[in-house]
């Protein structure tokens, strides 16, 4: 009976400490874009709250690269990077939402990669530096940052909609090789404080299952099929376009954000080892890998960031194709 009601009294504490835990960490989605009305504290004119492989965080840093525009760099863990330092109490402050990248102008957030690409373009670029001066070609560019955006809370149930959401399927087996070394106990806290509760269960399910086997999953199998079939659509789309402008850029002859968008979409393909296939006889998209690789943005805002976990995890699935092991109903 005692321990009944020690069972009982400790199970009753820990919920009450759960519930307290939520009202400080507050989470809801956020509006996209510049907000004038939240104030948050800073250093200087400038402050990127990002993660090494989060791919719009690539993004955001590729940006401020090209541009030179200098940052106070705050990182961010991710779950697949070490832990939910997304949902924690400070982070939450700077982003309910409970995302990264999040840029601060002045301590103002701007929420989402692509609004922060333009808004920044529209407070340093003046000259046109990656932004083109006619309209026509404006439009062309801003059509593409879209093409390249990751939409919505869960890019993965809409590959066509964007390379962005195509590559988030695509990039399932390298987060199941990264979590692979993540404790259970840490994608618990997940369910606990995250908003967005599909994205923990698929983190947890690939921890419990493992990567061999997470990639036979027949629901896996489907999502990373679509994604592939979404990713090769856009990738012609992308042929065509840089036929048409002549390149070597999107936009021809100037590189735009819409290439900065894509550059970091070619860099996770690179990360998952989908490369090799997405390349093999396509002498117009090698070309156009090849340059956005000799962009020094490229080494600053992808390659210096580097996470060990992730050069692992790409090693690991090259090694997986290597010997064999991949699953054959899979396209590698
Ligand atoms: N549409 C957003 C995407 C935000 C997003 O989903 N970020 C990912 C990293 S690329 C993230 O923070 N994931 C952490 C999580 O969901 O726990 C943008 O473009 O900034």
């Amino acid at each position: 009976m005692i321990l009944l009601i020690i069972v009982l009294a400790t199970a009753a504490l820990a919920l009450l400490a759960v519930l307290r835990e939520r009202t400080l960490r507050q989470t809801r989605a956020v509006p996209p874009g510049l907000q004038s009305d939240v104030t948050l504290p800073y250093n200087a004119e400038w402050t990127l709250y990002h993660n090494p492989f989060s791919l719009c965080s690539k993004k955001i840093r590729v940006c401020m690269a090209e541009y030179g525009v200098p940052y106070d760099s705050i990182s961010i863990d991710l779950i697949e990077t070490g832990g939910y330092q997304n949902i924690s109490r400070d982070f939450l402050k700077v982003n309910p939402g409970a995302t990264v990248p999040v840029l601060l102008h002045n301590g103002h957030p701007i929420y989402e990669s692509h609004e922060q690409l333009n808004y920044v373009a529209g407070r340093v670029d003046e000259a046109g530096l990656l932004v083109p001066h006619g309209p026509e070609q404006k439009e062309v560019m801003a059509a593409w940052v879209h093409k390249t955006s990751l939409l919505g809370d869960h890019p993965i149930e809409s590959p066509e909609a964007t390379a962005g959401n195509a590559v988030a399927g695509l990039t399932i087996p390298i987060f199941a090789s990264m979590v692979a070394k993540i404790p259970v106990l840490k994608i618990f806290e997940g369910l606990l404080f995250h908003r967005i509760k599909q994205r923990v269960f698929f983190f947890l399910l690939m921890k419990l299952t493992g990567l061999s086997k997470t990639l036979t999953l027949k629901p896996v199998n489907q999502i990373i099929h679509r994604a592939d079939r979404a990713m090769a659509a856009h990738l012609i789309d992308l042929e065509h376009q840089l036929d048409q402008s002549g390149g070597p850029w999107i936009c021809g002859q100037q590189f735009t954000l819409a290439d900065v968008g894509m550059m970091v979409i070619f860099d996770r393909l690179r990360e998952g080892d989908w490369l090799t296939r997405s390349l093999e006889d396509r002498p117009v998209l090698q070309g156009y890998w090849a340059a956005l690789q000799q962009r020094p943005s490229y080494r600053q805002g992808c390659l210096e960031f580097a996470h060990p976990a992730v050069t692992e995890a790409t090693q690991a699935l090259v090694e997986i194709k290597r010997s064999g092991r991949w699953p054959s109903g899979l396209p590698q």
